[in-house]
């Protein structure tokens, strides 16, 4: 199968970002990142990868980030905005292999209150590969 490869834009102060791109169940996706405008959470820098709470209030409301055991500003994945197919995608990942079918959403994560002081924009890469 000749690998498809799809590229689209996640802005960081969207709460979702559809991509156009429909991702089928059982296969397997390669995803590429390129940060296209610096990333800041107010006025913390980082990366697609995200980045460990750097006070106590963060610590406090690790809890109330939509997906709670990723970090702060991780790229994430969901199909069709459900966020119990939630997965981690981060700076890159090669082998993820869709348990759902449904059109790919991307968000940096955050409490979802707190997307007004995000900032940044990435080129996000889907590469098919089963
Ligand atoms: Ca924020």
């Amino acid at each position: 199968m000749p690998a498809e490869n799809y590229s689209f834009d996640v802005w960081a102060e969207k709460k979702w970002n559809p991509s156009g791109l429909l991702i089928e169940q059982g296969g397997i996706y390669e995803f590429r990142t390129e940060v296209l405008e610096d990333l800041s959470d107010a006025s913390i820098p980082c990366t697609p990868d995200g980045f460990d709470s750097v006070n106590i209030l963060m610590t406090l409301t690790e809890w109330l980030r939509r997906a709670p055991s990723d970090k702060w500003f991780c790229l994430m994945g969901t199909q069709n905005f459900k966020m119990t197919t939630a997965f981690t995608i981060g700076s890159a990942r090669r082998d993820y292999k869709a348990n759902h079918s449904g059109e790919l959403m991307c968000f940096v994560n955050d409490v979802s209150g707190f997307y007004f002081n995000n900032k940044g924009r990435i080129s996000v890469t889907v590469i098919r590969i089963e």
